[in-house]
């Protein structure tokens, strides 16, 4: 959806988060919220545009990467600010582990897809960024989760993905597994096809969707 109204307000919390107002940036997302927009669609398109444009000006020298930095602090802090709003009244006692692929440092896109899962009643484990691989199974084991979910940004970590699935093949043959993030832009998607119970999903209303066939037959790939 790229209606002139939500692409003034990615652009103007943009602007917040290159001058490090973080009190603007909570106010803005109030109130787009309060304006009967979803967390979906905030976080959809208005902080992962935003975001995406805080990337090239880095790739093109515009901006520092403290002020990179900064403007990755204060999404944090905002999205921490609406977990009240985001956790569910009914909880299904059901679990999902969300986590990057080991050696990737972006955690956003995941942490966003971990509150899609709190909206929709789940309760959800999130070791976020770069978590060694034996330290994530063994959280695993102990968590015993429904379903795991990793990111995936950087291209080139890629055989780190492969190399996770296929361990995780091992331990938990029948676990569902679901996989995502902009690395897949630039191919890599059919990875999913060569492991049992593995799905790709690209953004978050296919996760909302492919949450709600889960809940509803266990169906782990509506598309
Ligand atoms: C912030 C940032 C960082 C921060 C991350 C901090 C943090 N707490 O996350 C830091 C400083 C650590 C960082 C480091 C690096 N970064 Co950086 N970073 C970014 C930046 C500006 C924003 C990332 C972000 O949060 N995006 C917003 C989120 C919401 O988008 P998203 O991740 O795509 O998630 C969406 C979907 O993909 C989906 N999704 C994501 N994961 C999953 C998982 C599942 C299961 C599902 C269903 C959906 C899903 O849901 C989200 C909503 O749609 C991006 C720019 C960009 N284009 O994103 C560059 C960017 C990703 N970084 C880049 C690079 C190159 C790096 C470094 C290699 C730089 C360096 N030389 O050191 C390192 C990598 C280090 C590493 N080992 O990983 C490049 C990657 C280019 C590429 N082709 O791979 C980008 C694109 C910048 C650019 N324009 O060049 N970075």
């Amino acid at each position: 959806m790229v209606d002139g109204t939500v692409s003034k307000v990615d652009e103007q919390f943009l602007m917040q988060l290159l001058e490090g107002d973080r009190a603007g940036a909570s106010k803005l997302v109030r109130n787009y919220l309060r304006n009967r927009k979803s967390v979906t669609d905030l976080y959809e398109n208005v902080i992962r545009k935003a975001l995406y444009r805080v990337g090239e000006l880095w790739e093109f020298n515009k901006i520092t990467v403290a002020e990179e930095h900064t403007a990755t602090s204060i999404t944090e802090a905002v999205m921490n600010e609406l977990y009240g709003d985001i956790i569910s009244r009914e909880r299904l006692s059901r679990k999902a582990v969300l986590a990057c692929v080991e050696h990737e440092t972006h955690q956003v896109g995941i942490k966003m897809a971990a509150d899609v899962f709190e909206m929709k009643g789940w309760d959800t484990f999130f070791p976020g960024a770069n978590t060694p691989l034996p330290d994530l199974v063994r959280y695993m084991d102990k968590v015993q989760p429904d379903l795991l979910a990793l990111s995936l940004s950087v291209y080139f970590h890629l055989p780190a993905l492969k190399n996770m699935l296929q361990y995780i093949r091992q331990v938990f043959p029948e676990l569902p597994v679901i996989i995502g993030g902009q690395a897949f832009r630039y191919g890599g998607k059919e990875i999913a096809e060569s492991y049992s119970h593995t799905t790709y999903i690209s953004n978050l209303p296919e996760l909302e969707l492919f949450i709600e066939n889960f809940m509803n037959d266990g169906q782990t790939n509506p598309f």
